[in-house]
């Protein structure tokens, strides 16, 4: 056996747990990339040997005739990237533990060319070796990494390994437990991409809420290089601009312009081109204005009602976690065809391919991260590793017109710590973003003698509240839903972000009488009480039925009716329409003619 010692060992952990991957450039999409897609050599490692003492990250090979080793990578043993590892193979449908992937490129540098390694999201703690050397350690599954690997390339044979390991973590953003099921692996695309010397890392292009026709933002180099002339172009616009960095590499933008602002019915957008020296990057964006004022909610300066879904990023029909562009255009046109002119996101940022297909498609988004139930507030390192998921979905989306919510947390119950991780990360987001929303779903929503109070200190730091409520659900209703009194401090527009019922499509078991029964005909009633009740609060902008379709989760054990699955889906795993959905398809019909929006 090779060992490499525990004194070794500890070293590699701490070395791992020190370097976190580099903040990645964004807009992937739009750089000279290509993609490190397909076929990738796996080894299953229950036992996480291969971090250690195994030193599978070498990618050794026999030497001599005595020599063996007790791992290796082969084109028999393969899984496809992006995709979870859960649903690949029968034997890791549970699985939380490590899994080892090898990809083998060849690679003909140019001169005065960078290469980066940029994965869209690993679940939950990737580290990426080439050719033997760690490059890092990126924890976080749902939020993209990237290093850069020039100068450590060569022209055949590179050896790309990386061990993706999902073991739930009690420290981890999402910690213990959490209600979807917990797909591990290397999840989104993989993508080499080449830049050159002076590049740009960032940008941001979006209306200043104040004025619809004053387009404002920034370009900001990889380097901090003085005088650098960065071209900025939106043709349709007959913007045709250079702007100069400064000792920051650095160039603020503010260009006056008669826009086609982007609504939920006409989601416009323009093609932008922005170029530094021979480095070019182009984008598709939209303007429009968000903000809040008293209780309502304004977009393009009307009030806006969200009429919202909740969806997981699952296929539900293959059980698996949602990677494509043709997995995003089957939720998203789900929410389309309830009427929806909002989705959120939940309960962690989502894939690009989402969030731009619900920007074509006129939809707002509500995005967040996995600071859910359960957290280990008091843990030092939590509030770090959350703030540092935000900073990377911000940086990645601040682009997309259609991202109207920050949501730095879900239910989540009072505590020092808790208020003061919320508050900061709520802070951190405005200061990040100031031009949009800030949110967080609480549900330690008092209810007594029919009344709802809306108390929680955290509420005060966000711009609009979410709450997740399960009246006739989790709650019994204490009066007629239409009597229920909704009572706020706060004079801020509210989100029912969550509500609903569970039922197994088709089941006509004792009908409306039990909530045991799982039967639609329950569901429906909740859903009818909830309208009833909705019409009624006057600070009230949206809501959100939970959930768009039937989601899997471990932790739904009834056996007859649940089978491992969260059925509170208004679709079933199969996209069959329960009862409540036309209940609230007729809702948002109506919604739309009243307001127009
Ligand atoms: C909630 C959670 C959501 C759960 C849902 C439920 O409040 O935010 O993640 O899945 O309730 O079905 O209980």
């Amino acid at each position: 056996m090779k060992a490499i010692g525990t004194l070794g060992f500890v070293l590699l952990m701490l070395a791992g747990a020190l370097s976190y991957g580099q903040t990645s450039m964004i807009n992937v999409y739009g750089r000279n990339s290509t993609l490190l897609n397909g076929k990738w050599e796996t080894i299953i490692d229950p036992f996480d040997a291969g971090i250690g003492w195994r030193a599978i990250y070498k990618d050794a090979k026999p030497t001599g005739k005595n020599d063996f080793l007790e791992y290796s990578f082969d084109e028999n043993n393969t899984l496809n990237v992006p995709g979870d590892y859960n649903s690949q193979m029968p034997e890791l449908t549970y699985y939380e533990s490590s899994v080892w992937y090898k990809k083998a490129f060849n690679y003909q540098p140019g001169k005065n060319e960078r290469l980066f390694i940029h994965f869209g999201a690993a679940n939950y703690i990737a580290d990426v070796f080439l050719n033997g050397k760690k490059l890092g350690r990126h924890e976080g599954g749902f939020t993209p990494f990237q290093f850069e690997i020039t100068g450590l390339v060569k022209e055949k044979d590179n050896a790309v390994v990386v061990r993706v390991n999902n073991s739930r973590v009690k420290n981890g953003i999402p910690g213990f437990g959490f209600d979807w099921f917990n797909y591990g692996g290397i999840t989104r695309d993989v993508h080499l991409i080449k830049t050159h010397d002076v590049f740009i890392d960032d940008y941001k292009l979006q209306l200043d809420p104040a004025d619809n026709s004053h387009i404002t933002g920034y370009v900001k180099l990889n380097s901090a290089v003085a005088g650098k002339q960065v071209s900025v172009k939106l043709p349709e616009l007959k913007i045709d601009v250079k702007v100069t960095t400064d000792g920051k590499g650095y160039a603020a933008i503010s260009l006056k312009r008669k826009i086609r602002l982007w609504t939920p019915d006409q989601p416009r957008l323009y093609t932008a081109r922005l170029s530094v020296d021979q480095d070019s990057i182009s984008d598709r964006i939209g303007f429009r204005t968000i903000k809040v004022e008293g209780t309502q909610i304004l977009l393009n300066g009307k009030p806006v009602f969200l009429r919202g879904v909740n969806i997981h990023e699952e296929i539900p029909q293959r059980k698996a976690r949602a990677y494509s562009d043709a997995d995003a255009l089957v939720l998203i046109n789900w929410a389309k065809e309830l009427g929806c002119n909002f989705v959120r996101l939940v309960h962690y940022p989502h894939n690009e391919y989402t969030i731009k297909q619900a920007e074509e498609k006129g939809l707002m988004v509500w995005e967040e991260i996995p600071v859910y139930q359960g957290i280990d507030f008091p843990d030092s390192t939590v509030k770090n590793k959350a703030a540092l998921m935000l900073r990377e979905v911000i940086k990645r989306d601040k682009n997309r017109c259609n991202v109207i919510f920050w949501s730095v947390a879900n239910e989540t119950g009072p505590s020092k710590d808790r208020d003061r991780t919320l508050v900061e990360l709520a802070k951190e987001a405005k200061m990040l973003d100031p031009d949009r929303l800030v949110t967080a779903a609480f549900n330690n929503v008092s209810y007594h003698d029919g009344k709802m109070e809306l108390k929680d200190s955290v509420m005060k730091y966000v711009d609009v509240i979410g709450i997740n409520e399960y009246m006739g659900w989790y709650t019994d209703w204490a009066k007629d839903p239409e009597k229920v009194q909704w009572l706020s401090d706060f004079n801020k527009p509210m989100i029912i972000s969550e509500f609903g019922g569970e039922s197994v499509y088709n089941n006509k078991i004792d009908t409306a009488v039990k909530a045991s029964a799982w039967s639609e005909d329950y569901v429906v009633n909740i859903y009818n009480n909830q309208i009833k009740m909705f019409k009624g609060i006057p600070f009230l902008q949206g809501v959100c039925p939970w959930v768009l379709v039937d989601f899997r989760s471990p932790v739904r054990m009834q056996s007859t009716f649940q089978k491992g699955w969260n059925r509170k889906g208004l679709l079933s795993e199969q996209g069959d329409k329960k009862k409540a959905w036309f209940v609230m398809k007729e809702w948002y019909d109506q919604l739309k003619k009243t307001n127009g929006i």
